[in-house]
Protein backbone atom coordinates (compact mmCIF):
# COMPACT_ATOMS: atom_id res chain seq x y z
CA UNK A 1 0.00 0.00 0.00
CA UNK A 2 3.01 2.37 1.09
CA UNK A 3 4.52 1.30 -2.14
CA UNK A 4 1.92 2.00 -4.00
CA UNK A 5 1.43 5.59 -2.72
CA UNK A 6 4.89 6.71 -3.06
CA UNK A 7 5.05 5.22 -6.89
CA UNK A 8 1.79 7.52 -7.55
CA UNK A 9 3.64 10.34 -6.01
CA UNK A 10 6.86 9.47 -8.08
CA UNK A 11 4.40 9.96 -11.56
CA UNK A 12 3.11 12.72 -10.17
CA UNK A 13 6.51 14.20 -9.56
CA UNK A 14 7.98 13.31 -12.85
CA UNK A 15 4.51 14.70 -14.94
CA UNK A 16 5.20 17.75 -13.31
CA UNK A 17 9.04 17.85 -14.55
CA UNK A 18 7.97 17.19 -17.44
CA UNK A 19 5.32 19.46 -18.36
CA UNK A 20 8.33 22.50 -17.10
CA UNK A 21 10.16 21.49 -19.17
CA UNK A 22 7.88 21.15 -22.47
CA UNK A 23 6.66 24.51 -21.62
CA UNK A 24 10.46 25.55 -21.09
CA UNK A 25 11.73 24.80 -24.31
CA UNK A 26 8.74 26.43 -25.59
CA UNK A 27 9.82 29.29 -24.38
CA UNK A 28 12.81 29.17 -25.33
CA UNK A 29 11.85 28.89 -28.43
CA UNK A 30 9.55 32.15 -28.50
CA UNK A 31 12.68 34.11 -27.09
CA UNK A 32 14.71 32.90 -29.80
CA UNK A 33 12.60 33.89 -32.07
CA UNK A 34 11.74 37.10 -30.56
CA UNK A 35 15.35 37.98 -30.37
CA UNK A 36 15.97 37.37 -33.95
CA UNK A 37 13.02 40.07 -34.56
CA UNK A 38 14.82 42.33 -31.69
CA UNK A 39 18.27 42.15 -33.24
CA UNK A 40 16.74 42.54 -37.37
CA UNK A 41 14.86 45.22 -35.87
CA UNK A 42 17.50 46.78 -34.39
CA UNK A 43 20.12 46.50 -37.51
CA UNK A 44 17.45 48.18 -39.69
CA UNK A 45 16.85 51.35 -37.29
CA UNK A 46 20.84 51.20 -36.69
CA UNK A 47 20.95 51.92 -40.51
CA UNK A 48 18.30 53.93 -40.54
CA UNK A 49 20.03 55.94 -37.47
CA UNK A 50 23.53 56.29 -38.71
CA UNK A 51 22.05 57.32 -42.32
CA UNK A 52 20.25 60.42 -40.45
CA UNK A 53 22.54 61.13 -37.88
CA UNK A 54 25.05 62.99 -39.74
CA UNK A 55 21.84 65.73 -40.50
CA UNK A 56 21.45 65.87 -36.46
CA UNK A 57 23.69 67.53 -33.89
CA UNK A 58 24.21 64.15 -31.98
CA UNK A 59 26.64 65.55 -30.04
CA UNK A 60 24.26 67.85 -28.07
CA UNK A 61 21.55 65.29 -28.12
CA UNK A 62 24.10 63.35 -26.19
CA UNK A 63 24.30 65.87 -23.66
CA UNK A 64 21.13 66.06 -23.05
CA UNK A 65 21.16 63.29 -20.39
CA UNK A 66 17.61 63.38 -19.16
CA UNK A 67 14.04 63.99 -20.79
CA UNK A 68 11.30 64.97 -18.37
CA UNK A 69 7.79 63.32 -18.44
CA UNK A 70 5.89 62.13 -21.05
CA UNK A 71 5.38 65.04 -22.94
CA UNK A 72 9.37 64.45 -24.39
CA UNK A 73 8.64 61.09 -24.41
CA UNK A 74 8.79 60.81 -28.09
CA UNK A 75 11.39 62.96 -28.63
CA UNK A 76 13.28 61.07 -26.02
CA UNK A 77 12.82 57.88 -28.09
CA UNK A 78 13.93 59.19 -31.22
CA UNK A 79 17.26 60.53 -29.18
CA UNK A 80 18.11 57.42 -27.69
CA UNK A 81 17.72 55.64 -31.36
CA UNK A 82 20.09 58.47 -32.74
CA UNK A 83 22.52 58.23 -29.96
CA UNK A 84 22.34 54.45 -28.31
CA UNK A 85 21.70 51.92 -31.02
CA UNK A 86 19.97 49.10 -28.94
CA UNK A 87 21.60 46.55 -27.22
CA UNK A 88 19.93 43.54 -27.71
CA UNK A 89 19.19 42.04 -24.13
CA UNK A 90 16.85 39.56 -24.93
CA UNK A 91 18.86 36.58 -24.11
CA UNK A 92 19.45 37.78 -20.75
CA UNK A 93 15.64 37.45 -19.76
CA UNK A 94 14.84 33.86 -18.96
CA UNK A 95 11.70 32.25 -17.96
CA UNK A 96 11.07 31.43 -14.18
CA UNK A 97 11.16 27.74 -14.87
CA UNK A 98 14.14 28.32 -16.85
CA UNK A 99 15.90 29.07 -13.16
CA UNK A 100 13.51 26.83 -11.43
CA UNK A 101 15.11 23.44 -13.57
CA UNK A 102 18.64 25.24 -13.22
CA UNK A 103 18.42 24.62 -9.47
CA UNK A 104 16.72 21.01 -10.01
CA UNK A 105 19.60 20.07 -12.37
CA UNK A 106 21.86 21.51 -9.82
CA UNK A 107 20.35 19.59 -7.05
CA UNK A 108 20.33 16.40 -8.93
CA UNK A 109 24.00 16.97 -9.81
CA UNK A 110 25.10 16.85 -6.28
CA UNK A 111 22.34 14.14 -5.48
CA UNK A 112 24.19 12.29 -8.15
CA UNK A 113 27.94 13.10 -6.85
CA UNK A 114 26.13 12.21 -2.86
CA UNK A 115 25.56 8.80 -4.12
CA UNK A 116 28.26 7.71 -6.12
CA UNK A 117 30.58 8.52 -2.89
CA UNK A 118 27.94 6.59 -0.85
CA UNK A 119 28.11 3.55 -3.36
CA UNK A 120 31.83 3.75 -3.42
CA UNK A 121 32.56 4.01 1.00
CA UNK A 122 29.70 0.86 1.01
CA UNK A 123 31.60 -1.29 -1.58
CA UNK A 124 35.55 -0.42 0.89
CA UNK A 125 33.44 -1.44 3.74
CA UNK A 126 32.36 -4.64 2.20
CA UNK A 127 35.73 -5.29 1.46
CA UNK A 128 36.43 -4.59 4.91
CA UNK A 129 38.47 -1.45 4.20
CA UNK A 130 37.59 1.73 5.96
CA UNK A 131 36.16 5.17 4.42
CA UNK A 132 38.77 7.91 2.99
CA UNK A 133 36.27 10.19 3.69
CA UNK A 134 36.09 11.92 6.89
CA UNK A 135 32.72 13.83 6.91
CA UNK A 136 33.03 15.43 9.70
CA UNK A 137 36.64 16.75 8.60
CA UNK A 138 34.67 18.11 5.03
CA UNK A 139 32.49 20.24 6.81
CA UNK A 140 34.22 21.38 9.34
CA UNK A 141 36.62 23.18 6.56
CA UNK A 142 33.73 24.04 4.44
CA UNK A 143 32.60 25.77 7.24
CA UNK A 144 36.31 27.79 7.22
CA UNK A 145 36.19 28.33 3.97
CA UNK A 146 32.27 29.96 4.94
CA UNK A 147 34.24 32.29 7.47
CA UNK A 148 36.92 33.49 4.71
CA UNK A 149 34.14 33.97 2.21
CA UNK A 150 31.77 35.54 4.25
CA UNK A 151 34.33 38.27 5.82
CA UNK A 152 35.73 39.22 2.05
CA UNK A 153 32.40 39.59 0.91
CA UNK A 154 31.85 42.19 4.20
CA UNK A 155 35.45 43.74 2.72
CA UNK A 156 34.30 43.30 -0.73
CA UNK A 157 30.89 45.19 -0.58
CA UNK A 158 32.39 47.91 1.39
CA UNK A 159 34.85 48.74 -0.92
CA UNK A 160 33.25 48.16 -4.66
CA UNK A 161 29.81 48.56 -3.67
CA UNK A 162 30.21 51.02 -0.75
CA UNK A 163 31.76 54.23 -3.26
CA UNK A 164 28.50 53.14 -5.84
CA UNK A 165 26.48 53.67 -2.84
CA UNK A 166 24.46 57.10 -2.43
CA UNK A 167 26.02 59.74 -2.52
CA UNK A 168 25.96 63.19 -0.04
CA UNK A 169 21.98 64.31 0.43
CA UNK A 170 21.15 67.43 -1.07
CA UNK A 171 18.37 67.86 1.38
CA UNK A 172 17.99 69.42 5.27
CA UNK A 173 16.57 66.68 6.39
CA UNK A 174 18.03 64.21 4.17
CA UNK A 175 21.12 64.13 6.67
CA UNK A 176 19.23 63.12 9.32
CA UNK A 177 17.88 59.92 7.13
CA UNK A 178 21.31 59.16 6.58
CA UNK A 179 22.63 59.84 10.25
CA UNK A 180 19.94 57.00 10.63
CA UNK A 181 21.42 55.00 7.77
CA UNK A 182 24.88 54.86 8.53
CA UNK A 183 23.95 53.85 12.81
CA UNK A 184 21.97 50.91 11.27
CA UNK A 185 25.11 49.84 8.91
CA UNK A 186 27.64 50.39 11.64
CA UNK A 187 25.56 47.72 14.23
CA UNK A 188 24.45 45.56 11.59
CA UNK A 189 27.91 44.84 10.11
CA UNK A 190 29.51 44.59 13.76
CA UNK A 191 26.78 42.28 14.81
CA UNK A 192 26.80 40.48 11.03
CA UNK A 193 31.40 40.18 11.77
CA UNK A 194 31.34 38.80 15.35
CA UNK A 195 28.06 36.01 14.93
CA UNK A 196 30.03 35.32 11.40
CA UNK A 197 33.18 34.33 13.33
CA UNK A 198 31.02 33.11 16.34
CA UNK A 199 29.19 30.60 13.98
CA UNK A 200 31.55 29.31 11.79
CA UNK A 201 34.85 29.83 13.80
CA UNK A 202 33.51 27.64 16.45
CA UNK A 203 32.14 25.26 13.87
CA UNK A 204 35.46 24.42 12.42
CA UNK A 205 37.41 24.56 15.85
CA UNK A 206 34.98 21.99 17.74
CA UNK A 207 34.55 20.19 14.54
CA UNK A 208 33.62 16.20 15.23
CA UNK A 209 35.86 13.58 15.32
CA UNK A 210 36.84 10.06 16.90
CA UNK A 211 39.06 11.62 19.29
CA UNK A 212 37.13 14.12 20.71
CA UNK A 213 34.08 13.49 22.59
CA UNK A 214 30.96 16.37 22.73
CA UNK A 215 30.44 17.97 26.20
CA UNK A 216 26.14 17.75 26.71
CA UNK A 217 25.74 21.93 27.95
CA UNK A 218 21.99 22.15 27.76
CA UNK A 219 21.18 25.27 29.23
CA UNK A 220 22.76 28.98 30.62
CA UNK A 221 20.64 31.74 31.92
CA UNK A 222 23.15 34.16 31.96
CA UNK A 223 24.25 33.65 27.89
CA UNK A 224 19.87 33.10 27.35
CA UNK A 225 19.38 36.87 29.29
CA UNK A 226 22.83 38.40 26.78
CA UNK A 227 21.58 37.54 23.52
CA UNK A 228 17.82 38.75 24.42
CA UNK A 229 18.78 41.74 26.18
CA UNK A 230 21.15 43.36 24.21
CA UNK A 231 19.33 42.74 20.79
CA UNK A 232 16.58 43.91 22.20
CA UNK A 233 17.97 47.46 23.77
CA UNK A 234 19.74 47.74 20.31
CA UNK A 235 16.60 47.49 18.19
CA UNK A 236 14.05 49.79 20.42
CA UNK A 237 16.60 52.55 20.07
CA UNK A 238 16.77 51.68 16.68
CA UNK A 239 12.93 51.95 15.76
CA UNK A 240 12.75 55.05 18.43
CA UNK A 241 15.23 56.59 16.21
CA UNK A 242 13.57 55.95 13.26
CA UNK A 243 10.13 56.68 15.01
CA UNK A 244 11.30 60.19 15.41
CA UNK A 245 13.36 61.03 12.85
CA UNK A 246 10.12 60.87 10.44
CA UNK A 247 8.17 62.71 12.89
CA UNK A 248 10.34 65.03 12.46
CA UNK A 249 10.30 65.56 8.62
CA UNK A 250 6.57 64.59 8.21
CA UNK A 251 4.95 66.59 11.08
CA UNK A 252 5.46 69.91 9.63
CA UNK A 253 3.32 73.12 11.41
CA UNK A 254 0.54 74.92 9.65
CA UNK A 255 3.14 77.73 10.17
CA UNK A 256 5.80 75.92 8.35
CA UNK A 257 3.58 74.86 5.87
CA UNK A 258 2.22 78.10 4.54
CA UNK A 259 6.05 79.71 4.24
CA UNK A 260 6.49 76.49 1.96
CA UNK A 261 6.33 76.98 -2.25
CA UNK A 262 3.44 74.63 -3.03
CA UNK A 263 3.65 72.62 -5.99
CA UNK A 264 1.39 69.55 -6.98
CA UNK A 265 2.39 66.44 -8.68
CA UNK A 266 0.11 63.74 -10.05
CA UNK A 267 1.45 60.44 -11.68
CA UNK A 268 0.04 59.26 -14.66
CA UNK A 269 0.70 55.99 -16.70
CA UNK A 270 3.15 56.84 -17.88
CA UNK A 271 4.11 60.67 -16.48
CA UNK A 272 4.28 63.12 -13.83
CA UNK A 273 2.09 66.38 -14.07
CA UNK A 274 3.50 69.42 -12.50
CA UNK A 275 1.42 72.30 -11.55
CA UNK A 276 2.97 75.18 -9.63
CA UNK A 277 -0.11 77.33 -7.92
CA UNK A 278 0.99 80.64 -9.61
CA UNK A 279 1.03 84.21 -7.44
CA UNK A 280 -1.54 82.79 -4.71
CA UNK A 281 0.70 79.99 -4.13
CA UNK A 282 -2.54 77.48 -3.88
CA UNK A 283 -3.64 75.10 -6.23
CA UNK A 284 -7.24 75.10 -7.62
CA UNK A 285 -9.44 72.05 -6.76
CA UNK A 286 -9.29 69.10 -8.57
CA UNK A 287 -12.24 66.82 -9.88
CA UNK A 288 -11.80 63.45 -11.59
CA UNK A 289 -15.48 64.06 -13.02
CA UNK A 290 -13.91 67.21 -14.94
CA UNK A 291 -11.36 65.54 -17.07
CA UNK A 292 -11.37 65.72 -20.88
CA UNK A 293 -8.77 65.66 -23.29
CA UNK A 294 -8.34 69.66 -23.00
CA UNK A 295 -8.27 69.23 -19.04
CA UNK A 296 -6.21 66.23 -18.85
CA UNK A 297 -6.02 66.73 -14.47
CA UNK A 298 -9.36 67.59 -14.23
CA UNK A 299 -8.81 71.10 -13.01
CA UNK A 300 -12.07 73.00 -11.55
CA UNK A 301 -11.92 76.22 -13.20
CA UNK A 302 -14.78 77.60 -10.96
CA UNK A 303 -12.52 77.66 -8.28
CA UNK A 304 -10.64 81.12 -8.88
CA UNK A 305 -7.17 79.36 -7.26
CA UNK A 306 -6.52 77.58 -10.44
CA UNK A 307 -6.27 80.59 -12.34
CA UNK A 308 -3.13 81.40 -11.72
CA UNK A 309 -1.86 77.75 -12.27
CA UNK A 310 0.71 76.87 -14.23
CA UNK A 311 1.49 73.67 -16.08
CA UNK A 312 4.97 72.43 -16.55
CA UNK A 313 7.03 69.98 -17.46
CA UNK A 314 9.77 69.67 -15.01
CA UNK A 315 10.36 70.99 -11.52
CA UNK A 316 12.22 73.86 -10.90
CA UNK A 317 12.99 75.00 -7.22
CA UNK A 318 14.89 78.04 -5.12
CA UNK A 319 17.63 76.92 -2.79
CA UNK A 320 17.29 76.62 0.92
CA UNK A 321 13.59 77.02 0.35
CA UNK A 322 10.81 75.16 1.92
CA UNK A 323 9.54 73.30 -1.17
CA UNK A 324 5.74 71.52 -0.25
CA UNK A 325 4.83 68.85 -2.60
CA UNK A 326 0.62 67.30 -3.10
CA UNK A 327 1.00 64.16 -4.30
CA UNK A 328 -1.64 62.54 -6.28
CA UNK A 329 -2.40 59.90 -8.82
CA UNK A 330 -5.12 59.81 -11.54
CA UNK A 331 -4.89 55.91 -12.14
CA UNK A 332 -2.42 53.11 -10.29
CA UNK A 333 -0.55 53.32 -6.86
CA UNK A 334 2.68 55.59 -8.05
CA UNK A 335 5.74 57.02 -5.81
CA UNK A 336 6.76 60.05 -5.76
CA UNK A 337 10.66 59.34 -5.67
CA UNK A 338 13.69 62.07 -5.59
CA UNK A 339 16.83 60.14 -4.48
CA UNK A 340 19.02 62.80 -4.06
CA UNK A 341 16.94 64.45 -1.72
CA UNK A 342 15.54 61.46 0.60
CA UNK A 343 12.19 62.70 -0.44
CA UNK A 344 9.55 59.47 -1.12
CA UNK A 345 6.15 59.26 -0.81
CA UNK A 346 3.17 57.11 -2.55
CA UNK A 347 1.14 58.52 -4.92
CA UNK A 348 -2.45 57.05 -4.01
CA UNK A 349 -5.44 57.86 -6.41
CA UNK A 350 -8.04 59.59 -4.44
CA UNK A 351 -5.87 60.29 -1.49
CA UNK A 352 -3.39 63.31 -1.53
CA UNK A 353 -0.49 62.86 0.27
CA UNK A 354 2.03 65.54 1.05
CA UNK A 355 6.25 66.36 1.57
CA UNK A 356 7.70 69.09 2.78
CA UNK A 357 11.36 69.46 2.06
CA UNK A 358 14.13 72.13 1.92
CA UNK A 359 16.75 71.60 -1.12
CA UNK A 360 20.18 72.61 0.55
CA UNK A 361 22.56 72.35 -2.58
CA UNK A 362 21.95 73.78 -6.24
CA UNK A 363 22.12 71.83 -9.11
CA UNK A 364 25.26 73.75 -10.02
CA UNK A 365 26.09 72.80 -6.35
CA UNK A 366 25.90 69.26 -6.61
CA UNK A 367 27.58 68.67 -10.44
CA UNK A 368 30.80 70.33 -8.59
CA UNK A 369 30.58 68.19 -5.75
CA UNK A 370 30.42 65.28 -7.37
CA UNK A 371 32.78 66.24 -10.28
CA UNK A 372 29.89 65.74 -13.06
CA UNK A 373 28.93 69.26 -15.25
CA UNK A 374 26.16 66.74 -16.95
CA UNK A 375 24.68 65.90 -13.41
CA UNK A 376 20.94 66.20 -13.15
CA UNK A 377 18.40 65.71 -10.14
CA UNK A 378 15.84 63.40 -11.23
CA UNK A 379 11.87 62.99 -10.32
CA UNK A 380 11.26 58.78 -10.64
CA UNK A 381 8.69 56.34 -9.55
CA UNK A 382 9.46 54.05 -7.04
CA UNK A 383 6.51 51.78 -7.97
CA UNK A 384 6.30 49.33 -10.38
CA UNK A 385 3.87 51.11 -12.15
CA UNK A 386 3.36 49.29 -15.67
CA UNK A 387 4.86 48.52 -18.82
CA UNK A 388 6.61 52.29 -19.34
CA UNK A 389 7.49 52.60 -15.61
CA UNK A 390 10.90 52.94 -16.07
CA UNK A 391 10.55 55.89 -18.10
CA UNK A 392 8.08 57.76 -15.78
CA UNK A 393 10.87 60.35 -14.91
CA UNK A 394 10.97 64.47 -14.68
CA UNK A 395 14.50 66.68 -14.31
CA UNK A 396 14.22 68.30 -11.04
CA UNK A 397 16.45 71.62 -11.22
CA UNK A 398 17.67 73.27 -7.79
CA UNK A 399 18.54 77.01 -8.56
CA UNK A 400 18.68 80.45 -6.71
CA UNK A 401 15.86 82.09 -5.71
CA UNK A 402 16.40 84.69 -8.47
CA UNK A 403 16.84 82.40 -11.25
CA UNK A 404 13.73 80.35 -10.17
CA UNK A 405 11.73 84.02 -9.91
CA UNK A 406 12.87 84.54 -13.66
CA UNK A 407 11.97 81.03 -14.86
CA UNK A 408 8.55 81.18 -13.14
CA UNK A 409 7.75 83.98 -14.47
CA UNK A 410 8.04 82.76 -17.94
CA UNK A 411 5.65 79.82 -17.60
CA UNK A 412 2.48 80.47 -19.53
CA UNK A 413 -0.67 80.53 -17.62
CA UNK A 414 -2.78 77.25 -18.29
CA UNK A 415 -6.32 78.84 -18.05
CA UNK A 416 -5.47 80.98 -20.96
CA UNK A 417 -7.90 82.49 -23.67
CA UNK A 418 -7.44 79.33 -26.30
CA UNK A 419 -8.26 76.81 -22.94
CA UNK A 420 -11.30 78.65 -21.73
CA UNK A 421 -12.68 78.39 -25.22
CA UNK A 422 -12.15 75.09 -25.40
CA UNK A 423 -13.35 74.07 -22.21
CA UNK A 424 -16.59 76.30 -23.66
CA UNK A 425 -16.97 74.38 -26.25
CA UNK A 426 -16.88 70.86 -24.40
CA UNK A 427 -19.66 72.45 -22.21
CA UNK A 428 -21.67 73.39 -24.95
CA UNK A 429 -21.12 69.58 -26.46
CA UNK A 430 -22.29 68.50 -23.38
CA UNK A 431 -25.43 70.46 -22.58
CA UNK A 432 -26.29 70.13 -26.35
CA UNK A 433 -26.00 65.72 -25.74
CA UNK A 434 -27.88 66.21 -22.88
CA UNK A 435 -30.83 68.12 -24.15
CA UNK A 436 -31.02 65.50 -26.84
CA UNK A 437 -31.27 63.01 -24.48
CA UNK A 438 -34.19 64.73 -22.62
CA UNK A 439 -35.54 65.13 -25.66
CA UNK A 440 -35.84 61.80 -27.05
CA UNK A 441 -37.09 60.03 -23.46
CA UNK A 442 -40.07 63.27 -23.67
CA UNK A 443 -41.36 61.43 -27.15
CA UNK A 444 -40.60 57.85 -26.42
CA UNK A 445 -43.20 58.94 -23.64
CU1 LIG B 1 4.58 54.99 -11.65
Amino acid sequence: MRLRKINIIRSIFIFIVICILVTNIKTSFAQAKDSTIASITSAVDTAAAKTTASSVDAHSLASETLISTAVDTSAYAQTALLNKPEVDKSPMFKSASYYFLLFFLGCIFIGIIGKILKVYELSREMQGKTTPFDWRKVQGILFAIALVFGLYGVYWCYTVQGPMGVHESASVHGEQIDFMFKITLIITTIVFILTHILLFGFSFKYRGSEKKKAYFYPHNNAVERIWTIIPAIVLTVLVLLGFFTWRSITNVSEADQKKALNIEVIGEQFKWNLRYAGNDNQTGMRNYKLINPTNGLGIDFKDRKSWDDKLVSEIVIPVNHPIRITIGSKDVLHSFYLPDFRVQMNAVPGMPTYFQFTPRLTTQQMRDKRNNQNYNYTLLCAKICGAGHYNMQAKVTVVSEKEYEAWIAKQPLFYNDDVKKELQMVEQKKAAQNNKVALNTNINR
